[in-house]
């Protein structure tokens, strides 16, 4: 399962943005640290499915199927707010981003109404500089990770010397258990020019490694959240200056996609997450304040497209970690499994994965007896080395 992680500082929303995306009802309130330990429930991400070729309906079993759209389960972990001087124990630390390990990219909730201060306590609107947040809330994500890589590093980077271990082999080692790989730490390793000799890297340099670190393996968004309280023009300046310095930034108001999602259930609107409109069906059973919210609402989608917050998910999932979908089936001309449920199966892979890695995430066993794979619409014969591509739908074919 893909794992994207809430961070921020205290107050910005991210519990509201997670309850919108999950529907799972958490704790929300205006001060800091309203949560400590991390909540995870299922969002999700949307795909055309293929069963809209195959003129008959799909039987999903760990995702879902609306209207020929498959919605695929991904995870978010909504953690506590990181303030500056975390690393040093300030706030609740940072230790709680330990909870964020297996996450594979990071979603920046912030407050782009600035009225919150750097650590999260209401201030009057507009008097913090939300661009701020970006560049402390990096500064305590490579505080995370330059601690794991620098617990005894002078003994360590001695051993690399003497022993000539290839120093990303080392420090993947130690990053194991954040999924961060060798050869992400290479590439980090050069982009962070540091000098050939490990011994010589100084604290400094550890962080400066961390940032590059970070930037490789973990992909970050920024969810420009709280737009619904700002001007346009100001938000679309900060989505600018985000772009500035390298940064998607996507204009949010989870408070909105709440009231929508909340609104749907109830059956007064219909509304599909994503969409950048939705229908008021019983205007009858809407008071005056009602009507006038989902009126401001519905200004708002108009502006932006939407609430953003799936596109937010869907941008992380689709463009910043470049995943594709794909469906495996046991038969390749009806697209069923054994029981005959069509496109059971979705997973969400990186780009570059290979027939082999379908197998292996189906079961290892058929990875490891692999013999061939067949392409469900062309039904081409296809090597454990085929490149998966979007929407394939493919039939794996093992040693018994
Ligand atoms: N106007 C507006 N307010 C929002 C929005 N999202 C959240 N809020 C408000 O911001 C406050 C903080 O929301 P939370 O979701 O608790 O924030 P948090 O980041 O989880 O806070 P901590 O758990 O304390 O770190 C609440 O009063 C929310 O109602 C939004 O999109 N627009
Ligand atoms: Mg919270």
């Amino acid at each position: 399962m893909v794992e994207l992680g809430l961070v921020g500082k205290p107050n910005v929303g991210k519990s509201t943005f997670f309850s919108a995306a999950t529907l799972h009802t958490v704790e929300i309130a205006n001060y800091p640290f309203t949560t400590i330990e991390a909540n995870r429930a299922m969002a999700y991400v949307r795909r055309p499915c293929p069963h809209t070729e195959l003129g008959v309906l799909c039987n999903p079993k760990k995702s879902a199927c609306v209207n020929g759209v498959r919605l695929i389960p991904v995870e978010l972990i909504d953690v506590a707010g990181l303030v500056p001087g975390a690393h040093e124990g300030r706030g609740l630390g940072n230790k709680f981003l330990d909870d964020l390990r297996h996450a594979a990219a990071l979603i920046h909730i912030v407050d782009v109404s600035g009225s919150s201060d750097s650590e999260g306590n209401p201030v009057e609107k507009g008097s913090h500089d939300p661009l701020k947040d970006i560049e402390f809330l990096e500064n305590e994500i490579a505080h995370w990770i330059a601690d794991i890589i620098g617990r005894g590093w002078v003994r360590i980077a001695r051993r690399i010397e003497a022993e000539k271990i290839k120093v990303e082999s080392a420090i993947a080692e130690r990053l194991s258990g954040l999924g961060i790989s060798e050869r992400q730490v290479k590439e980090a390793i050069s982009s962070a020019e540091l000098s050939e000799k490990p011994t010589h890297w100084t604290s400094e340099d550890i962080l400066h490694l961390a940032l590059h670190i970070r930037r490789v393996s973990k992909p970050m968004i920024i969810a420009a959240n709280k737009a619904d309280i700002v001007e346009v023009p100001r938000v679309k300046e900060f989505v600018e200056k985000c772009r500035e310095k390298g940064y998607v930034a996507v204009p949010v108001s989870a408070d909105y996609e709440l009231a929508l999602r909340k609104a749907a259930n109830a059956g007064l609107i219909e509304y599909v997450p994503g969409d950048s409109s939705f229908k008021i069906l019983h205007p009858e059973k809407l008071n005056t304040a009602q009507k006038k919210a989902l009126d401001k609402i519905a200004d708002f989608m108009r502006v932006y497209g939407g609430t953003g917050v799936q596109k937010v998910i869907e941008h992380t999932v689709f463009e910043l970690l470049e995943m594709i979908a794909v469906y495996p089936v046991e038969d390749e001309n009806k697209w069923t499994d054994k029981d005959g449920n069509a496109l059971p199966d979705v997973y969400l892979f990186r780009k570059g994965a290979t027939a082999r890695d379908l197998a292996y995430r189906v079961h290892t066993e058929l990875g490891e007896n692999f013999i061939r794979a067949v392409d469900g619409r062309t039904k081409k014969i296809l090597g454990h080395d085929y490149v998966l591509t979007d929407g394939d739908v493919i039939k794996i074919i093992a040693k018994k």
